[in-house]
């Protein structure tokens, strides 16, 4: 049952109010919104980010500073002076989008994110929009925002993959439970993968949907030698000619300010009525804007020669699908999808992307000299049965293409093959079959919450149990059950997968979302062609099975959730482990109880904890001061979570207690000591160098 279906698309004409609790009386704020018919259609240049080449040898240890900034989204809007309004956004290095990282196949690369969401006196900002706490969220014990970056369809280590667990605040003065690397040490990308489209963006817990709409997304191009020669050949446009399109919808007040709702207010619906004692700000079941930018630019045109353009399509929203048409008949050519080429490029009228998703296209405006082509929309909102998008809302158009650049003969047309003479990787025989489900449940407040979970145990939240543990390069079919009505683009994190088949079934759903008697309907459907590449985000149609196929090689703790933004904070989202999982997982996960040692001492609720020295190269000694008989374990683990050494509990007398870390047998690296006194549980990072 949906009980919060909301129709974002006429609140443009709306006046919203926003209630702040100010002492023990309300205070009712206004908040204008921006109409969508006075921003300005194929006037702004669609920006085009910069490039940081890291093909080249001397720029593979990259920098990212991630801040708030002021600038020109296109909306139209003059100051006093005449001026463009600026919007106050997030960004890298001081763009949104953030600068295009262009990677080669097998050339590792190091990236430090830093987290500088400080004003400028250095103090931490607060967030540039509401933020719902009732939810699983990033919880600084400080001010300041956490962040947390991930490299989206990487083949990327555990400890750089940019979990939800794994923010920090400004300096990383805070830091979430699974935080290793980001600030000091930077992520490593080793780019072990194919030819690939990706992208990177926030990925904080609970409150990715608002950093990712704040600005937190950017291009990552993974090119090789097999992409370079198809370039040389003239078989695929110059990178010159190669450029990425993110989709973003928003919505903005009339100062040109970013606006996100704080709480639900739909027009002609029961929502406010249903909402007695809903948080506010609250999160909501899905978000959809009404104003649409390309690289961060109201509905831009980009002036184009008449040639072969390649482009790689994001959909970078966060409940938005797009049902992508060119005017005038003109035909998208797809050659590749999420993660690589297609076996050959396939020819649509008409092409839906997903939230999350890349498509990998090609547009020939040879023949088009002189003409205007307009990307067009008219995916339902949700989607596929939610309100249609008519030709004349604002959000059924995207951006122009303009045919009046002359031709420049420097690069010769180009002319993409048949076939890309390059087999799709074999598919290994699966070990094992997981039976998943998609399903809508409703949380404490009566709101909708999306969940993931199985067949057998029903849905389950974020920090239940790990039941997805496929063992180390293992190869396994995960039969996804949508229950819900909706699509939900799904996304695993590490690995690439490839879609097998759809399907109807029916089945008996208890209200825990447990499954069975699941009976097949219909017949199985294999992938459309554009489908049928290396994926690791795929929507999953309402009451529809889909099995997915992936090989999981890489050991160590990451995610599978629902790219629409809003789901992924509120529920839709589950750990996963691959190869052996360390017995103590879950407690080591959740740090409700947990506190960190920073600086040289901690004191603790029964005493003081001190490791010294740290970083240590022999050995190291804890001391323990204690004012009452105590119940002390101590155990390290590795960054992985696998336990390295362990001193079972032992009840220790009031006084001073030492004990020596020896790094004999341990590989010089970074270690979490925890040392649990009583119930509670403080950590340390314990660093080995020799
Ligand atoms: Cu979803």
């Amino acid at each position: 049952m949906k009980i919060l279906l909301l129709k974002f698309n006429h609140l443009a004409t709306l006046l919203l109010m926003q209630f702040l609790l100010v002492g023990m009386s309300l205070q009712a704020q206004e908040v204008e919104l921006l109409d969508p018919a006075s921003v300005p259609k194929f006037k702004n240049q669609l920006p085009i980010p910069s490039v940081i080449d890291a093909t080249n040898s001397g720029n593979r240890s990259i920098t990212m500073t991630i801040s708030q900034f002021e600038q020109d989204l296109g909306l139209g809007l003059k100051d006093g002076a005449g001026n463009a309004v600026l919007t106050k956004v997030w960004g890298y290095n001081g763009q949104y989008p953030g600068p295009t990282i262009v990677a080669k196949k097998d050339q590792a690369i190091n990236v430090k994110w830093l987290n500088r969401l400080v004003d400028a006196n250095g103090v931490p900002l607060p967030h540039l929009l509401p933020v719902d706490k009732t939810i699983h969220v990033a919880d600084p014990e400080g001010p300041g925002v956490p962040i947390v970056t991930h490299l989206h369809g990487g083949h990327t280590e555990s400890e750089s993959d940019g979990l939800p667990g794994a923010w920090y605040t400004p300096y990383a003065s805070d830091k979430g439970p699974l935080f290793i690397k980001g600030e000091d040490i930077p992520y490593y990308y080793d780019n072990d993968q194919e030819e690939a489209t990706l992208w990177y963006h926030d990925h904080t817990l609970g409150i990715t949907r608002l950093n990712v709409y704040a600005g937190l997304a950017g291009f990552y191009l993974l090119t090789s030698g097999f992409e370079n020669g198809l370039q040389k050949s003239k078989s695929l446009p110059d990178p010159k000619y190669d450029i990425g399109l993110a989709i973003q919808d928003r919505m903005f007040t009339t100062d040109g300010q970013l606006f996100y709702p704080s709480e639900p207010n739909g027009e002609g619906d029961h929502a406010m009525a249903d909402m007695n004692g809903v948080p506010d700000p609250t999160i909501l079941p899905e978000f959809f804007g009404d104003i649409i930018l390309v690289n961060g630019k109201a509905w831009p045109v980009l002036n184009v020669e008449p040639r072969q353009y390649r482009f790689r399509l994001l959909n970078g929203s966060d409940s938005r699908f797009y049902n992508l048409k060119l005017t005038e008949g003109v035909k998208i050519t797809q050659i590749g999808s999420d993660q690589g080429f297609l076996k050959e490029p396939v020819e649509h009228s008409e092409l839906l992307i997903a939230p999350g998703e890349r498509l990998d296209v090609i547009i020939d405006f040879s023949d088009l000299k002189g003409r205007t082509i307009i990307i067009t929309n008219n995916a339902s909102t949700p989607f596929p049965d939610g309100d249609p998008v008519d030709s004349d809302d604002s959000q059924a158009q995207i951006m122009a293409f303009k045919v009046d650049v002359p031709f420049n003969r420097a690069y010769p047309h180009t002319k993409i093959p048949s076939s890309f003479q390059k087999p799709l990787p074999e598919i290994p025989t699966a070990t094992n079959v997981r039976k998943l489900i998609l399903f809508e449940g409703e949380d404490d407040y009566g709101r909708l919450k999306p969940m993931l979970g199985t067949v057998e145990e029903g849905a389950l939240e974020f920090f239940d149990p790990i039941t997805e543990n496929p063992a180390l390069n293992s190869t396994e079919i995960w039969e996804i059950y949508n229950l819900t009505p909706d699509s939900h683009p799904i996304h695993l994190h590490l690995v690439f997968f490839r879609v097998l088949s759809s399907q109807g079934f029916t089945g008996n759903v208890d209200a825990d979302g447990r499954l069975t008697n699941i009976q097949l309907v219909g017949p199985m459907e294999k992938p459309e062609p554009g489908q049928d590449g290396k994926k690791d985000t795929y929507a999953i149609a309402p009451g529809e099975v889909t099995r997915l196929i992936a090989t999981f090689d890489r050991e160590g703790r990451y995610v599978w959730h629902c790219h629409i933004l809003s789901h992924e904070d509120h529920e839709m989202m589950r750990p996963l482990y691959v190869g052996n999982m360390p017995g103590d997982m879950p407690d080591h996960i959740l740090a409700d109880n947990t506190q960190e040692i920073k600086g040289e001492k901690l004191v603790t609720d029964n005493g003081e904890l001190n490791i010294y020295p740290n970083p240590f190269s022999s050995s190291a000694t804890m001391q323990l001061k204690v004012e009452e008989p105590t119940a002390v374990a101590v155990r390290i683990l590795d960054i992985r979570g696998r336990l390295v050494r362990e001193v079972p509990v032992k009840q220790l007398a009031a006084g001073t207690h030492e004990l020596e870390i020896k790094s004999a047998d341990m590989q010089t690296g970074m270690y979490i000591c925890e040392v649990k006194m009583n119930s509670k549980l403080y950590r340390s990072r314990l660093v080995l160098t020799r």
